[in-house]
């Protein structure tokens, strides 16, 4: 079905805006691997559904890897180094990903990424993620690496003002999303999932996200 038809495209790029590439199938070697890892990740921080600012529970689960991980909750989002759920660090970021994330930003030209924050968002059908910014992060110079995984999904892409004219991506089991530059602050979002299957991963789409949220070092 839908992964046959888009096996055609892996290797190539799309691209969705000056410093924006959707690069097809990019993870798809090591998507078992990647999701086995998950699978390790969730034992020990589990995926939950947060609650926003405004009180809405988001409908997307999540967990985090890495030395920071996004949380939400009524006093707003930011970035904790301790699971509020365990009360412990988040699992530490895996090599396998951190690797994946450095080679998919290097490949369009965003070289030296060290994320310290993976997010790791679980939709079933009917989940959607609304539309925003992803603006948390304090080194807004470092590009967001988005790997996508189970089944498709359509992003949105717009500009700079919530009622820019948006553009709809389908993303299927391995494409990989890098943007950053002049596009790093672009809202976007995931429209309601539909109804599929994934032969490994069955009614579910897996994304992780890997960012910079911390400053780490001066900048010359
Ligand atoms: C998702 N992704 O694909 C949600 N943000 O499930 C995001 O919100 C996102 O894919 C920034 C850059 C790329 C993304
Ligand atoms: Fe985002």
């Amino acid at each position: 079905m839908n992964d046959l038809f888009e096996n055609e495209k892996v290797g190539s790029r799309e691209r969705l805006g000056n410093d924006a590439f959707v690069l097809k199938g990019f993870s798809l070697a090591i998507a078992d691997d990647l999701l086995a890892t998950v699978a390790v990740i969730e034992t020990i921080s589990p995926f939950r559904h947060m609650m926003t600012p405004g009180g809405f529970t988001m409908s997307v689960a999540l967990t985090n890897c890495g030395q920071l991980g996004w949380t939400s909750d009524r006093r707003g989002y930011r970035y904790t180094s301790v699971d509020p759920i365990t009360g412990n660090p988040w699992p530490t970021m895996p090599t396998q990903f951190l690797e994946l994330a450095q080679a998919a930003a290097n490949e369009v030209g965003f070289a030296d990424f060290i994320p310290d924050a993976c997010l790791i968002n679980r939709y079933v059908p009917g989940t959607k993620l609304s539309l925003h910014q992803d603006k948390d992060e304090q080194d807004l110079g470092a590009p967001i690496v988005s790997v996508s995984l189970g089944i498709p999904a359509v992003f949105q892409f717009g500009g700079f003002e919530r009622s820019d004219p948006k553009t709809k991506t389908p993303l299927f089991h391995g494409d990989v999303v890098v943007w950053g530059g002049a596009d790093r602050l672009r809202y976007h979002g995931i429209l309601p999932i539909k109804n599929n299957t994934h032969s490994t991963l069955g009614e579910q789409r897996i994304n992780l996200t890997f960012r910079k949220a911390s400053f780490s070092e001066l900048k010359s």
